[in-house]
């Protein structure tokens, strides 16, 4: 038999590239290429992609769940759970179970399409995930701004002429909200055209230096610096709102504007007035724009601002729902009929620090403080669902040190790690060959409208449940019934259909949904007959009959197995607008009453060194370390400083240097560059590794040190209740010179990055 080929969509980031794989007769991963046939990514491909076939045969991967570290039967784990989840229900009640939820389930199909049951099953307030370690801001924004959380507007890369990117280092991160094959490539393709594109960041990064201009900023004052650009386009007469946009707030905006000046937000933010004066204009005079904002804009302290005020300019300058500006993407599996209702946040609030629900669900950075205070609701136990929230979290250290109080952890992970060294049932998913791919959660953020599903390269060994499975099987436990999974999936797919039959505006509208159902698919998996008929009631669907040529998922997978391109981004703001009142909300309340907390930033004495993030091209947050191929070179975790600090504080090249926060201290190797901006130092998350109790081999032997043991979970977006990483206050103290010895490799015990693990240990 020999090798043989397969296709599928990268799972690593979100730029959702096309693979092709070569596989030997066990079914291990030998060769990985780009998909030149892939209509979106063309071939594109990165080191993480190219080496995918390394992090599938990972000989530290789980094969097997272990309870309290023994390997055991699946169905072994699963009696576990149940078992020690209703006693911790019956003892405490449901408050009492967190549920966290990571990064990679936004990666898959098991997370979005059985996420949300498990959730539901288990019938509590305590919801985390990392959405509040990243983008809630933008949902925030978005949900106020244009009534659904998840319409979020994307840059139109391929056709813009000028791209103002705050916060977004895409040559490194491949691009999120905005998944973009070849990223830089396509930011070439603006200059070469003509275009424009204009950096803000207080990094000079591998994406500034690719542009035609760069700006430092300082971390954490995007907002003051957006509010000034909006002032100038009031003041200087700028704006050119499109006739006939249902828009409402602008006079309430324009009010606020008129205290944040260029002149007055310029020592604040370190951008010079007549730079953000001609920003403005230029803006304002782009025949296509798009302002683009991403997570430096959002783990900030006035991350919902930011987020708001990128969309605002936008709208402002014509360029909302336009081509070549900011634009929603039409998923082929979401249907497009919704509802008009009011988007509201904080329809509960958390138990210890009262902070406002968002989308369901409650800020990671209030975690630890849930489990720690006693008190009726106090979390007993904690199921995590592809997190490493000990490593990712605001001051992840102290959950570290929590988690071993908990009566229960629960985690659906492969790894053995700083989260998961915790937990007293892991279930492990099958690798990522085995698994099959269509990016529910990410399609909604693609610049091009297009399609992609990948059934699994290789069947799953007996016995094996994919993740699929496992979670279904969580909900099912959680829930307390006798349903089976298959239960589940009838159920959802029952509700939809009955709400598609029900909705005016859907393919079926009048249908009867009990005659729908036999339409799908058979013989697949029911995961399979929910993704056809999410294809099916979506806008290029088929619709049941109601066009014949459009899609299914049978035709997606055999027709199209290289993805199908569904065309550019079409202006669809009168399908995505439900606010209540049915107009844009360009000056939410909410939004406005935090604008004088922007405006008394304007006066505060600013920090004399501040920290922010950074990613690394062969990294991704805690998971990527134990790759050999992937290990050396820039990836490693030293912390950058301007050479003008570094001067000051005695500090050189290859110095160790403690670096302590309000929350604690760590220990890290100095690298100075005039990439970072004066006053900011900079170190990469989700390092840390090596701790007693984790398995990832290759990650422990450079473990580098966790940057959220000094973040601080109190530093956060109010709006949002997001974790505010960049701009947390730090100082240096050098510890040892560049030449000592042991410098190399700072070993997990000897800095404090986690301190209670090396004892639990
Ligand atoms: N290689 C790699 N790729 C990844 C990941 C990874 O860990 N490694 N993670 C994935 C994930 S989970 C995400 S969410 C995406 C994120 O994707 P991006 O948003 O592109 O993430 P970063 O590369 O961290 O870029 C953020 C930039 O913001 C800058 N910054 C920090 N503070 C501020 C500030 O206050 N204002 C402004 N204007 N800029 C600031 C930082 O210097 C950094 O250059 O990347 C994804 N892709
Ligand atoms: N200081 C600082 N902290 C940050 C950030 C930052 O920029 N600075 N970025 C934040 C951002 S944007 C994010 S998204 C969060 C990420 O936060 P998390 O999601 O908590 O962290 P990850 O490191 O992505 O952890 C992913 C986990 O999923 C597991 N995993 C991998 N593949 C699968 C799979 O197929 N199924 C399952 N079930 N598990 C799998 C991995 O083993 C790992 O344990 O971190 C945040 N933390
Ligand atoms: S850019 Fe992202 S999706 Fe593309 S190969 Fe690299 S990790 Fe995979
Ligand atoms: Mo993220």
């Amino acid at each position: 038999m020999g090798s043989r080929r397969a296709w599928r969509t990268c799972p690593l980031c979100e730029a959702l590239c096309g693979l092709e794989l070569t596989l030997d007769e066990a079914g291990g991963i030998t060769g990985v290429r780009g998909d030149r046939d892939d209509p979106l990514s063309a071939g594109f491909l990165c080191p993480k992609g190219a080496t995918l076939g390394a992090l599938d045969g990972d000989p530290d991967r789980l094969d097997a769940p272990l309870v309290r570290g023994v390997p055991v039967g699946w169905d072994e784990a699963f009696e576990a759970v149940r078992d020690e989840l209703s006693g911790v229900i019956a003892r405490y009640g449901r408050d009492a179970v967190a549920i966290y939820i990571g990064n990679p389930t936004a990666h898959s199909v098991a997370g979005p399409l059985y996420g949300s049951a498990l959730i539901k099953a288990l019938g509590t307030r305590n919801v985390y995930t990392a959405s509040t370690a990243d983008q809630m801001p933008k949902h925030v924004s978005c949900g106020h701004l244009f009534g659904d959380p998840l319409a979020v507007p994307v840059p139109d890369l391929d056709r813009t002429g000028y791209l103002l990117m705050l916060g977004a280092n895409p040559l490194e991160s491949n691009g999120s909200l905005c998944s973009a094959p070849d990223f830089g490539g396509r930011l070439k393709a603006i200059r070469a055209r003509g275009g424009r594109v204009v950096v803000v960041d207080p990094r000079r990064t591998r994406t500034a230096s690719l542009a035609d201009e760069h700006l430092f900023v300082r971390p954490g004052t995007d907002a003051h610096l957006l509010m000034a650009l909006v002032h100038t386009l009031f003041a200087e007469e700028l704006t050119s709102i499109p006739e006939g946009l249902p828009l409402n707030g602008l006079d309430e905006l324009r009010a606020i504007a008129v205290g944040f000046s260029p002149e007055r937000v310029a020592p604040v933010t370190g951008v010079p007035a007549e730079v953000i004066r001609r920003i403005a204009h230029e803006l304002a005079a782009a025949e296509h724009a798009a302002v683009y904002g991403r997570i430096g804009t959002c783990t900030q302290e006035f991350g919902t601002l930011a987020s708001w005020l990128v969309d605002v300019l936008n709208i402002l300058t014509g360029n909302l729902d336009r081509p070549g500006g900011a634009m929603f993407p039409r998923p082929a599996h979401l249907a497009v009929y919704r509802k008009r209702r009011p988007f509201t946040t904080g329809r509960w609030r958390s138990r210890v620090r009262g902070l406002p629900e968002t989308m369901g669900e409650l800020p990671v950075a209030t975690l630890a403080d849930e489990i720690e205070t006693p008190g009726e609701g106090q979390i007993r136990a904690l199921i995590t669902v592809g997190g490493n929230p000990v490593l990712s979290a605001p001051d992840g250290a102290r959950l570290d040190r929590l988690l071993p109080s908990l009566d229960l952890v629960v985690s659906v992970d492969p790894y053995l790690n700083e989260t998961t060294r915790h937990a007293h049932v892991l279930l492990p998913p099958p690798r990522p060959a085995q698994t099959p791919h269509y990016d529910v959660a990410l399609l909604a953020f693609a610049v091009r409208d297009y399609a992609r599903y990948s059934p699994p390269a290789v069947p799953l060994p007996d016995g094996r449940p994919a993740e699929t499975e496992i979670i279904a099987r969580l909900a099912t436990i959680a829930a307390g019934t006798d349903a089976s999974t298959a239960d589940l999936d009838e159920l959802v797919i029952m509700t939809t259909l009955g709400r598609a039959v029900a909705a005016p505006g859907s393919p079926v509208y009048g249908r009867d949904p009990v005659e729908l159902r036999k339409e799908l698919a058979s013989g697949s998996s029911l995961t399979e007959q929910r993704l056809d008929m999410m294809l099916r009631l979506g806008p290029y669907g088929e619709g049941f009959g109601a066009d014949p040529s459009g899609l299914t998922l049978a035709r997606l997978r055999d027709e199209h197995r290289h993805g199908i391109d569904l065309g550019p981004l079409k202006p669809r703001l009168d399908e995505v607008l439900c606010t209540a009142s049915g107009r844009i909300e360009l000056c939410p309340p909410a939004f406005a009453a935090d604008t004088d907390r922007l405006a008394a930033a304007l006066d505060a004495p600013p920090a004399d060194l501040v920290l922010i993030g950074r990613r690394q091209l062969r990294s991704n947050n805690s998971w990527l370390h134990n790759v050999p191929q992937l290990r050396g070179g820039s990836n490693t975790c030293t912390l950058q400083l301007n050479p003008a600090d570094a001067d000051r504080l005695g500090i050189a090249e290859g110095t160790l240097v403690r670096v302590t926060s309000r929350t604690g201290t760590v220990e890290a190797v100095a690298a100075p560059t005039d990439t970072v901006m004066p006053g900011v130092v900079s170190l990469p998350h989700g390092w840390g590794h090596g701790l007693p109790g984790t398995r990832a081999r290759v990650a422990a032997t450079d473990p580098g040190v966790s940057v959220n043991a000094i973040t601080d979970d109190q530093f956060i977006d109010p709006l949002s209740g997001n974790a505010a990483f960049n701009g947390v206050p730090v100082t240096l103290t050098p510890l040892r010179a560049a030449d000592s010895p042991s410098l190399s490799s700072v070993s997990p015990s000897a800095s404090s990055a986690s301190p209670s693990s090396s004892a639990s240990g």
